[in-house]
């Protein structure tokens, strides 16, 4: 196999000049293994010229090749769709108006004021986008937050745009006042963000103290950080993987779970799907032809199913070409549906450049029409419809926009002859030191009958199903300075700890467990599992099935959506008004555009497959996240959705940032309703909170 061969079989994809360059010594001096390293830890999964020449330059080979190094630059990223090459620069900007002026259009007002405003374009990503984590926190929500107030009063369930009979499902959630003996504090606390007392002056440089420098990172051959070594010879390990947590069911406990029969199939994963890596004739095509390839691939594979979400909505007719549009009248009304390549605020309304695989166009949206403020909706590179005229000159005239949306009816499902719940969690963190890991215990001797009362006895005794949507350890080199708050430096131990701590989770309930960013897994999203070399202990444990992520899990009929939830950061920067703090909202919004990470080039990196396995082709029942470690929750269009919060207190990074985590505490859905029937809280257990 060829270099490019091999590295498509890796999810990895070069770029011919640095396919030229390095074809010469692969694979005599140097290995698959060596590259995929090397470009893993440039954050890359695109092996480009600069990347290239740095890698040979690492092995001591010289390039034979005289190729100037800006030159190739600047061809490349001319070759590639990459969502910076899609919004428009100030110079495109000039030529966008320009373009308008040079092609005048019937002189409406409207188009008058259009060519008028060319000087005061806004770039409505610049004003939307920028310093979301640096913002001041904008946390409104906890300060009435205490889980009473969030149950009694239906507004914090009433979504954007969420159909008014879902209101009248709030009462059939209800709230459990905490655990054990703590009820007293659970019933009227408030959130207060943690403040200096909470600072922990010894947790930092734990690890340091004891041999002074910083140690070396240990990667495996394809790169992914393993541990560290330190320089001294290792003694014991002065941190636990937790063998000795060893917890039972309580003797008399009778779990009615471990008598009804599981009912659950994994309709969605990542694994089963199978990609064809794209045929390019040969690596001496055109510069950028294979990236151009993969790239195209991936948004075809969008748009074929996002075509046909919109395509379910019965308002969404007249479907047309772009590269039709000339051919029907300037007054017929037709619907045009294609990819958002840019967008941007002009002083007379918004302007869109759509791509629909025909052609591109410009589409426009008048201000005082009601729905150009979905405008604020539509992230870079989702896929939505217009409805409207065109009038020629590649400009259409929109008065309606379809986001893709999940219908308004709730999808009824026929009962279910027993009571069953789910509990569902994320972001463990284990490794960290900031793993609230005494809650966590806490919550495992409850799983085993250490309840307070008979409601909660009640919950843990019909809990069949445990899902865990990533982020299950800390990993190791994920963040810098990671290191100075790891209590296990070592991702093989963390691992090995999560899994002692899992085995206590009763053998009737079947756990999901899907990874995250930290843990040993794909970089980018979606990914299939975890590298079962690290997370083998998870493996072999009995009751669990690893999931992917993104993946779909149907309990006892109804669909779980579960993803880990980096696009809800995305939406936090492209979309005005979102918040880490409120990210159901932030969810919706996804939803609302059927895909979990639209934006290509912005935060989370999104791997060209063949399949864009990121679309969310069925409505869910439930959606769950995770990723931002905060709680929160929302009814949609019948869609439960929640963020399923953390188990890590707030490390020093999230301090700066101002992301005031919200751990330990455990949600019970009842399945029949996929709807929240309790939260158990477990943070008076966690340190640092
Ligand atoms: O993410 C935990 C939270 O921290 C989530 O809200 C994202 C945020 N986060 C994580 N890394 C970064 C960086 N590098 N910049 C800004 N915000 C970040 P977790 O995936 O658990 O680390
Ligand atoms: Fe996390
Ligand atoms: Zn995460």
């Amino acid at each position: 196999m060829g270099l490019i061969e091999d590295l498509l079989g890796n999810n990895y994809l070069i770029t011919p000049s640095a396919f030229f360059l390095l074809r010469e010594h692969y694979p005599e001096k140097f290995t698959l293994a060596q590259l995929i390293k090397f470009v893993k830890s440039k954050g890359a999964f695109v092996v480009d010229l600069e990347i290239a020449e740095e890698f040979l330059s690492t092995l001591g080979l010289v390039t034979e090749v005289p190729l100037a190094t800006s030159a190739g630059k600047s061809d490349e990223s001319g070759e590639s769709i990459s969502h910076e090459d899609a919004s428009l620069s100030s110079l495109e900007h000039e030529e966008v108006e320009n373009e308008i002026l040079a092609n005048p259009i019937d002189s409406t007002a409207e188009n008058e004021a259009e060519i008028e405003s060319s000087s005061e374009v806004l770039d409505s990503y610049v004003s939307t986008g920028e310093a979301p984590y640096n913002e001041a926190p904008d946390i409104p929500v906890f300060e009435n937050r205490g889980e009473k107030a969030n149950f009694s009063e239906g507004e914090s369930f009433v979504s954007t745009g969420a159909s008014e009979a879902e209101t009248s499902e709030t009462p059939e959630v209800d709230f459990e006042n905490g655990y054990g003996g703590f009820e007293d504090n659970a019933v009227d606390e408030t959130m207060t963000p943690p403040d200096q007392e909470i600072e922990d002056s010894e947790s930092s440089g734990e690890y340091n103290g004891e041999n002074g420098g910083i140690p070396k990172v240990l990667y495996d051959e394809y790169g992914v950080p393993v541990g560290y070594v330190e320089e001294e010879v290792l003694e014991e390990k002065s941190y636990s993987t937790y063998s000795d947590v060893v917890i039972t069911p309580k003797p008399g406990f009778s779990y009615r779970a471990a008598s009804i029969e599981g009912d659950w199939a994994l309709i969605f994963d990542v694994k089963n799907v199978k990609f064809t890596p794209p045929k390019v004739k040969n690596a001496s095509g055109k510069e950028g032809e294979l990236i151009v390839k993969v790239y195209s691939n991936y948004f075809k594979s969008r748009l074929k199913k996002m075509r046909k979400i919109l395509r379910e909505n019965p308002e969404v007719g007249g479907v047309i070409d772009i590269a039709k549009l000339s051919y029907v009248n300037s007054d017929e009304d037709v619907t045009i549906i294609g990819i958002v390549d840019s967008k941007r605020e002009t002083r007379k309304g918004y302007m869109f450049e759509v791509e629909d695989g025909s052609g591109t166009i410009k589409v426009f949206v008048n201000r005082e029409n009601e729905e150009s403020k979905k405008f604020f909706q539509i992230m870079p590179d989702s896929v939505v419809a217009f409805r409207g005229r065109y009038s020629g000159r590649n400009i259409f005239f929109a008065d309606k926009i379809f986001l893709p949306d999940v219908p308004k009816f709730k999808r009824e499902k026929p009962p279910l002859e027993e009571k069953v719940y789910a509990i569902l969690l994320s972001d463990i963190h284990v490794g960290s030191n900031k793993f609230c890991e005494k809650a966590f215990e806490r919550f495992l001797e409850w799983l085993n009958g250490e309840v307070a009362n008979k409601r909660e006895e009640e919950f843990v005794s019909r809990v069949k199903y445990l899902v865990i949507a990533g982020d299950v350890v800390d990993g190791i080199g994920i963040y810098p300075g990671q290191y100075n708050e790891l209590e296990i430096p070592d991702i093989f131990d963390q691992y090995e700890a999560l899994a002692n701590l899992l085995r206590n989770v009763p053998d009737h309930i079947t756990m999901f467990i899907g990874p995250g960013n930290h843990d040993a897994a794909r970089t980018a999203i979606p990914q299939p599992g975890f590298y079962e070399e690290y997370a083998k202990p998870l493996y072999k444990l009995k009751n669990a099935v690893i999931i992917s992520n993104p993946a779909v899990l149907r309990l006892h009929g109804r669909d779980f959506l579960i993803a880990h939830g980096r696009g809800i950061e995305d939406v936090v920067s492209f979309i005005p008004n979102r918040s880490h703090h409120r990210p159901a909202e932030a969810m919706v919004d996804l939803l609302k555009l059927r895909h979990l990470a639209p934006t290509f080039g912005g935060k989370v990196p999104i791997a060209p497959d063949p399949e864009d396995t990121l679309v969310i082709e069925s409505v869910p029942d439930l959606f769950q996240a995770g990723h931002v470690h905060v709680m929160d929750y929302r009814i949609y269009n019948g869609v439960f959705v929640i963020n399923t919060g953390t188990w890590q207190a707030q490390t020093e990074f999230q301090k700066m940032v101002n992301i005031v985590p919200t751990p330990a505490r455990v949600p019970i859905i009842d399945v029949e309703t996929a709807r929240l029937r309790a939260v158990v809280r477990f943070d008076q257990f966690c340190e640092g909170m």
